[in-house]
């Protein structure tokens, strides 16, 4: 019998190929400047049928281009391949392959509808706009989470009675960054244990010119105003799991009919309900992209001079800097960190602005 290390030697070849398809297909897409949604790591690939691999060779071997006959729209994306809506039609499925790599929800793709699903694709429209960030297991990959969407709707909720804001400075220069509109949504107003307290949390974004909404999805407590926002326009909901990205979606609009699960009775985090993002297509040219909850927000391409000028509500504080390219970090004569523990400034913005520029 073969170990797990010596393969039998009928499936060696296999890995073996598996391996040079991966490489030339990273390869071909860094040629092509795009950084892939859903590479497909070298373990994936070993970990396709053969039939499969067969068919991804063939095409690296003979390097056909499909054409871009008909133009649809992403709905839905998985490792190997996206959900394409056109006017009318059924949904298709197409398959990734050397040329088209990957595509994220909201993409406008190109393909030839009448060519095999695997060889389909032809290309990805330009982006309008983008809300990336670096892949978790490979920082140094771009991943789109959603494209040429108008409005991220940021959604926070308090847990156990606070209000969680530590992703939302992240966020917030990731959506900016992208030419994406934010809007903070501040769900589970029902749970909110110390009001004022979390108004103090939100008063930077306020001064920031995002004005945060609240809402209680369960409840269909302040959403009027939410809905105003975004009918008409493509939105991306982001945030945690289990602050109820999908019920505001039902409660929004019941006919989006997303699935939905309590939060943990243990530790009252979300139990990653939604698995995959999907866009779904209201009439009034509404889109409303559901995303799964995130841990953790890396900001994608953002160094510490591009940090800061995120930060421009320090800009007043920092024009008193005892240096010229203060950092505003542990540089003697630092007006902002002066300002910060005068309260003159957020003392958590301040804080987040730390924490993100010692991750970068
Ligand atoms: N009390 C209260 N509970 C809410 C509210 N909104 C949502 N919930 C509950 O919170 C839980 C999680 O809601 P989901 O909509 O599944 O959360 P999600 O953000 O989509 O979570 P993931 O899909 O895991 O990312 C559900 O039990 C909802 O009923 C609210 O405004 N108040
Ligand atoms: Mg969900
Ligand atoms: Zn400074």
């Amino acid at each position: 019998m073969a170990s797990k290390r010596n393969p039998p030697q009928d499936q060696a070849p296999d890995r073996r190929r598996a391996r040079k398809v991966a490489r030339a297909m990273k390869r071909s897409l860094r040629k092509q400047g795009r950084r892939p949604v859903n590479e497909l790591s070298e373990g994936g690939m070993e970990k396709l049928r053969p039939g499969r691999l067969q068919s991804v060779a063939a095409q690296l071997d003979t390097g056909d281009v499909a054409e871009a006959k008909v133009d649809g729209l992403v709905v839905a994306v998985s490792r190997k391949g996206c959900t394409v809506r056109c006017a009318g039609e059924d949904d298709v499925r197409l398959w990734f392959h050397n040329h088209v790599a990957s595509a994220a929800v909201g993409d406008v793709v190109g393909f030839d509808p009448e060519l095999p699903v695997d060889r389909a694709l032809a290309c990805v429209r330009e982006r309008r706009t983008t809300l990336s960030r670096p892949d978790p297991f490979d920082p140094t990959l771009e991943r789109v989470i959603a494209a040429n969407v108008d409005v991220a709707v940021l959604v926070v909720a308090p847990s156990e009675g606070v209000l969680r804001t530590g992703l939302i400075d992240r966020m917030l220069i990731a959506v900016q960054r992208g030419g994406v509109t934010p809007v903070l949504v501040v769900n589970k107003r029902d749970l909110l244990g110390d009001v004022q307290a979390a108004e103090t949390a939100l008063a930077p974004y306020r001064d920031l010119g995002v004005e945060p909404l609240l809402s209680a999805a369960t409840l269909g407590d302040g959403l009027a105003p939410l809905r105003e926002r975004l009918r008409g326009r493509t939105c991306v909901f982001v945030g945690h799991s289990g602050v109820g990205k999908s019920s505001l979606l039902n409660a929004l609009w019941p006919e989006a009919a997303q699935e939905t699960a309590a939060v943990r009775a243990r530790d009252g985090r979300g139990r990653h309900t939604t698995t995959a993002s999907r866009l779904v297509d209201l009439p009034g040219d509404t889109r409303l992209i559901d995303t799964p909850g995130i841990r953790s927000f890396g900001l994608w391409q953002v160094d510490g001079d591009a940090l800061r000028g995120w930060f421009n509500d320090f800009d007043e504080a920092a024009a008193g800097c005892r240096f010229r390219d203060c950092r505003h970090d542990a540089e003697p004569g630092c007006a902002v960190r002066e300002a910060a523990e005068s309260g003159d400034l957020a003392p958590a913005r301040y804080a987040t602005y730390l924490r993100i520029l010692a991750s970068l």
